[in-house]
């Protein structure tokens, strides 16, 4: 219950934010499509995510595409995962959220509930001995959304025209090292090799951040430089792989940040 107040708050603070690209998703008329393994070790995954979670707005249309591989056990009818929805707080089923995964890979379109609040995904089959531990949190974000002009200006929409959300891969990096200024390889390599900036990646782009009046980017195959509009977003991850979801206003090259998540390559 701890840790699903903690994600609840840590949705809540994203919720402006998240607000602002949901409805730019739903401007352009696509229906997110999120992509989940219902995995043979009975656990859910998402990819790039350390802990899946499902963040969405009330009542959002969700393309869930959905690969089931089987664990030891399954359904007479052939069903190897479930996919249910609870409300965190009683367990409770939300109605038309109970699916049952046959092996392979399935789209299945729903609306999110339209209660903002913590719920959860649980598998109802028993796949295997480890089928208590299947589920993963599935977060709605609270409603209102702001009103264009109490938006801080990063996330305006007139910076916001630029294109649709995307993900983007790279290093939390910072200018200096990036754009050159003391680094002939666009990398950490000189300074760390110096000792004069910290030891390693993240620690070099800290020091760099900070005494020498550099920003935190994403680099891009040790080559491309986006600017990043969240700063305390991007700290948190220095010198570490991440993937970044947001949109890109092509003019600057920055990226208006939705989420930062540590990269986890499978
Ligand atoms: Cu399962």
């Amino acid at each position: 219950m701890k840790t699903n107040r903690k994600v609840y708050r840590v949705a809540r603070a994203l919720a402006p934010v998240a607000v602002v690209f949901l409805s730019v998703t739903f401007a352009c008329a696509n229906t997110r499509v999120i992509e989940i393994v219902a995995d043979h070790d009975s656990r859910y995954r998402m990819l790039g995510e350390g802990t899946p979670a499902i963040i969405a707005l009330p009542g959002e249309e969700l393309r869930l595409r959905i690969t089931a591989r089987k664990a030891s056990s399954q359904n007479r009818d052939g069903s190897i995962h479930g996919f249910t929805l609870l409300r965190a707080k009683d367990r409770t089923k939300v109605r038309g959220w109970d699916f049952l995964l046959q092996p392979g890979t399935q789209e299945i379109t729903a609306r999110a509930p339209l209660e903002p609040g913590n719920y959860e995904v649980v598998c109802t089959i028993i796949c295997s001995q480890d089928h208590d531990g299947m589920h993963m949190k599935f977060v709605v974000l609270p409603a209102p959304a702001p009103p264009p002009s109490l938006l801080p200006p990063s996330v305006a929409p007139s910076s916001l025209a630029t294109g649709p959300i995307q993900t983007l891969q790279g290093e939390i990096a910072d200018t200096q090292c990036s754009l050159n200024v003391h680094s002939v390889t666009r990398s950490h390599k000189e300074m760390i090799e110096a000792r004069r900036m910290g030891q390693d990646a993240a620690s070099c782009a800290r020091y760099c951040v900070r005494n020498m009046g550099g920003n935190f980017i994403l680099l891009k195959n040790k080559t491309i430089v986006y600017r990043l509009d969240d700063q305390t977003k991007a700290e948190a991850f220095a010198g570490q792989k991440v993937r970044v979801t947001g949109t890109l206003d092509r003019a600057t090259n920055t990226v208006h940040v939705a989420t930062i998540a540590a990269a986890q390559m499978r």
